[in-house]
């Protein structure tokens, strides 16, 4: 990884990368694009193209320009958009991945895409869930995410293409907040705690799901990207997670530090049915064995930066 190229840099994880990337590689080593041009924020003034992922074109005349050597393909709409626009989901998911795994076998770029827990379904088993186990996901960003990792395997062993990914959890930040996911409500939860002193929960209680703090998730991508290929068994993706969690633990991690935190439930039915599909605690030993993968944050620390940092925001 020397010339990176970021898709969708403005996102959640896009954002967190591309700082952290520039502090390693320099800012003009790093080139972000987006739909969106950033007027305000981190990557305002730095590097930056416009680009739409669904126009092959300009993304293969930006990386050629550019004489990008990686691309790392971030662009997408999340899990509860994608289930209430589900032919949007797949033009942008999947005709923006074909875009990407394309440009990245004609200009010979390694290439980064994430997948998600979102490519379990309900016949996944929930606890420990396997490196490889069914997957038969009932959500169109699952069946964007399934198949964009059997796309992904094909284009390594089809064209050679040093295609890598990892199934993230929710991720938990506060330099961006995602937006169209089901597990953002583990991110709401710290900034209304510090705002409001209350949240009201769509998900419901008792609802476990893998999250993972944005540290330990840049810090896996990068490990992953640098790991030799040969130590690769796996590739499109790996399991990865810092915890498994419901509303009420991270209620009562924040109520050491807010005491009168308050956590109540209007459970949105669009979510909530999407949560009860995914797993409960996937496995990660693959991703450990293969790549090193070990992460830092568990509840206690991610709740004592997040509340910190939230903090200084508002
Ligand atoms: C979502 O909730 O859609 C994402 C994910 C787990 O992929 N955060």
């Amino acid at each position: 990884m020397e010339r990176i190229i970021i898709t969708g840099a403005l996102g959640q994880i896009g954002t967190e990368l591309t700082i952290k990337l520039r502090e390693m590689y320099g800012d003009e080593n790093v080139l972000a694009t987006d739909i969106n041009i950033p007027e305000t924020g981190p990557l305002a003034g730095k590097p930056f193209e416009r680009l739409d992922v669904r126009n092959f074109e300009d993304m293969m005349d930006i990386c050629r320009t550019f004489k990008a050597d990686t691309i790392m393909h971030m662009a997408a709409l999340l899990s509860a958009t994608a289930e209430i626009h589900p032919q949007l989901a797949w033009d942008i998911n999947m005709g923006g991945l074909v875009n990407a795994l394309e440009t990245a076998r004609k200009l010979n770029l390694q290439f980064f895409t994430p997948s998600s827990i979102g490519a379990f379904g309900p016949e996944t088993p929930k606890q420990n869930t396997p490196q490889t186990t069914i997957q038969r996901p009932t959500t169109m960003y699952g069946v964007n995410k399934v198949s964009g990792e059997l796309l992904c395997d094909y284009y390594f062993t089809k064209f050679g293409v040093d295609t890598r990914s990892v199934r993230f959890p929710g991720l938990i930040s506060h330099v961006k907040e995602p937006g169209g996911g089901t597990t953002d409500y583990a991110v709401e939860i710290y900034f209304e705690a510090v705002r409001k002193g209350c949240y009201t929960s769509y998900i419901a209680e008792g609802t476990y799901m893998d999250m993972m703090y944005m540290d330990d998730a840049i810090n896996a991508i990068i490990k992953l990207m640098n790991a030799p290929g040969d130590t690769l068994t796996d590739r499109n993706a790996f399991n990865v997670s810092g915890m498994s969690i419901e509303p009420e633990m991270i209620a009562a991690e924040i109520k050491k530090h807010i005491p009168d935190f308050e956590l109540k439930y209007n459970v949105d039915e669009v979510r909530q049915g999407i949560a009860e599909t995914w797993p409960d605690a996937i496995d990660v030993s693959a991703a450990s064995e293969q790549w090193g993968f070990d992460p830092e944050y568990n509840l206690k620390r991610m709740t004592e930066v997040m509340l910190t940092a939230v903090g200084q925001k508002v």
